[in-house]
């Protein structure tokens, strides 16, 4: 692999700002940390496929309801057509960050220095191809390795067990310490997964329970924090992180996260991140085999200027 500047090293370029990758992969690069996925990294994680099992780390694409950030479940409509023998779909408001997705390079942006790469508003607000789309993603497609780090297991088997939908911290040393626990070694162009239980917790709830969590504001959960995590993500040359909560953030219930890191991953080192990841059977099934990573496939939509999609993942162990 190329020699990358290390974190500290950051920036490359003196009018980026502070611990960005701007320039690194070029001035007109439009995918970012996934350029860390080389052909080398595919061709060994496809090798990582021995018993054929499959698993979708899809939600329903309808879930959570009523939804969060001010976004709604889509509506689906069925209608038949020539004599009824054709049945023919549409769904409308269907929120790119709605369910399991990535946020793209567009969907955030640093309030000082602005988009991944020194992007402009006027550049990346209007739908149709452009800087920043999802359509760069999408035409390349994400196939990786991916490494699960189980954290709700490990502190369950430490004899803490966060509660899942409310705020806890995890931190890069708390990453490291699962990665040990679970002979997890991390490696370039892996695509990170965090597990917190927040999806599993959130299934669990009833319907008068998930109207009143929507009421009330924004969802808590467990998830990443601090200044450790960006160091940790870019010096392992992790290509995407995604967990199985709302943010990917460490969210207070009602208030939410302080989107920190959302700051200092997408619009600053241009990595996308995953959330509302189903991650449930595919954990189980690591805890049973002892097998934590596995070949990874998403394939995003290829909607010309998205700011995200549905993530369209697949797990292959
Ligand atoms: C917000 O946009 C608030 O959340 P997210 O990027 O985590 O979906």
């Amino acid at each position: 692999m190329t020699d990358f500047p290390l974190f500290d090293e950051l920036p490359v370029r003196s009018d980026a700002p502070p611990e960005s990758s701007w320039g690194v992969f070029g001035d007109e690069d439009q995918v970012g940390t996934l350029n860390f996925v080389t052909p080398g990294c595919t061709r060994a994680a496809a090798g990582l496929v021995s018993d054929g099992r499959v698993f979708s780390l899809n939600w329903e694409l309808t879930l959570p309801a009523p939804g969060f950030f001010m976004r709604h479940p889509p509506r689906h409509t069925l209608v038949q057509k020539y004599d009824g023998i054709v049945v023919d779909d549409w769904v409308d408001g269907l929120y790119m960050q709605g369910s399991t997705q990535w946020d793209g390079l567009r969907h955030f942006a640093d309030a000082e220095s602005g988009w991944y790469n020194g992007a402009q508003a006027d550049e990346v607000t209007r739908a149709g191809h452009g800087r920043l789309g999802m359509e760069h993603w999408a035409q390349r497609g994400i196939a990786a390795r991916a490494v699960l780090l189980d954290v709700a297991r490990f502190l369950a088997g430490h004899g803490a067990e966060p509660d899942p939908l409310d705020h806890f911290v995890i931190d890069g040393p708390l990453l490291e310490r699962v990665a040990q626990a679970q002979a997890s070694p991390l490696l370039p162009g892996d695509v990170l997964l965090v597990r917190t239980g927040w999806v599993e917790a959130y299934s669990a709830l009833g319907s008068v329970e998930r109207e009143a969590m929507a009421a009330a504001g924004k969802p808590g959960s467990p998830g990443l924090y601090g200044a450790s995590i960006p160091r940790l993500l870019w010096d392992n040359r992790i290509a995407a992180v995604a967990a199985d909560n709302p943010s990917l953030e460490a969210a207070h219930p009602v208030i939410g996260s302080d989107l920190s890191l959302h700051r200092a991953l997408i619009p600053r080192l241009g990595m996308p991140l995953g959330e509302l990841w189903k991650l449930g059977e595919l954990a189980a099934d690591c805890a049973r085999d002892g097998r934590y990573s596995m070949f990874l496939t998403s394939s995003p939509l290829n909607l010309p200027g998205a700011s995200g999609s549905p993530a369209n993942t697949l797990a292959l162990k």
